[in-house]
């Protein structure tokens, strides 16, 4: 075999390597992430990475929910005057008890908690950031062993009362995820360029890299949405459903957010959950739910709106104000629109 030969099997051999067989880490991922900016304090690192180990703890709390005793009500209701499940409450306090020792977090805020939890007060030194999330998303469907998740929104934290200075809008996030704790745990996250998708390896307890740079397909005729609400949604949202079921659309609706906005993520499709008599606002909330699936969407090439307007573009006047949801593939999205 001549050099010339020898030498371009070498390069083909390093491109499978480099293209393929690159076993990433979550952990090693949000390092890399860090090194692209030479300035950085770090302090969003140490948070992703509390995330992460948070998640895991819940993961293995979700597998084990039929063998310890965590299913079930807690037996008390959290501010928004549903009852709380038991789940939900280890997963709150699990994520306050990880995010609490980090030090770049000045605020918490939860979909359990009606007040923003003041980890500290912003200081000169460092980046400071507030995390708001959903700790256990679709908890109805825990008893059920539906698949269930965790959700998170990080803004940075400006000057200002701790109150207030969370109400940003979603497009001002520097981070937003998910955790799908389905038939694997999956975790889905943007820092602003592009989603990558991380799959938990329970056998050495790390979340491993699957893909990065995801795209949502652009359209799919699949429609995600509580059909038991219809009477009650307004017109126009009656007529997409009308002209879905006309022209071949399936549906799938699982209760969990999480788990239908992974489903369209990967698969292309469109999630509605419009207002209705029972949620004039819509359901869902705009912090930690629509603001982080939306920037996620977003960042996949999708489009994310409360009825016409951009999710992201809410001006929040509250932490557990309500929205109407519309996100996925930009198509489908856009024939829900034409109809409103
Ligand atoms: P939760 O955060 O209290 O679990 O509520 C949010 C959930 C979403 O995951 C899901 O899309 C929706 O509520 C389901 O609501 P409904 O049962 O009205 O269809
Ligand atoms: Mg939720």
């Amino acid at each position: 075999m001549s050099n010339a030969s020898n030498h371009s099997s070498l390069a083909y051999h390093e491109l499978e390597i480099n293209s393929r067989d690159n076993l990433s880490t979550l952990q090693s991922h949000i390092l890399a992430e860090q090194q692209k900016h030479p300035g950085s304090t770090g302090s969003l690192s140490w948070i992703l990475s509390a995330i992460s180990l948070s998640t895991k703890v819940i993961a293995s709390k979700v597998r084990r929910a039929r063998l310890q005793d965590v299913l079930g009500s807690a037996g008390s209701e959290n501010v928004q005057g549903e009852t709380q499940q038991k789940l939900d409450v280890i997963a709150n306090e699990t994520l306050l008890r990880c995010l609490g020792g980090r030090g770049g977090v000045a605020v918490v805020a939860s979909e359990e908690n009606e007040q923003p939890v003041v980890i500290q007060r912003a200081s000169g030194h460092g980046e400071r950031y507030c995390v708001l999330f959903d700790p256990l998303d679709g908890s109805s469907n825990i008893d059920t062993c539906g698949g269930v998740g965790t959700i998170f929104s990080i803004l940075r934290y400006e000057d200002g009362e701790p109150e207030q200075a969370i109400l940003q809008p979603g497009s001002k996030q520097v981070a937003a995820g998910y955790v799908l704790y389905g038939s694997s745990t999956v975790l889905v996250m943007t820092l602003g360029q592009g989603v990558s998708m991380f799959v938990l390896d329970p056998t050495i307890g790390a979340f491993l890299r699957v893909a990065e740079s995801l795209r949502i397909p652009d359209t799919q005729k699949v429609y995600s949405c509580n059909e038991g609400n219809r009477p009650t949604f307004e017109p126009g949202y009656q007529k997409y459903l009308d002209w879905a079921q006309q022209n071949g659309y399936s549906t799938r609706y699982s209760g969990t957010m999480v788990a239908d906005v992974h489903r369209i993520l990967v698969k292309g499709g469109v999630f509605l959950y419009p207002p209705t008599k029972k949620a004039p606002d819509g359901k869902l909330r705009l912090m930690y739910e629509a603001n982080p699936m939306g920037m996620i969407i977003e960042q996949a090439g999708g489009k994310a709106c409360a009825g016409k307007q951009r999710i992201l573009d809410i001006a929040p006047k509250t932490l557990h104000q309500r929205t109407t949801v519309v996100l996925g593939s930009t198509a489908e999205v856009e024939h829900v629109l034409r109809h409103l």
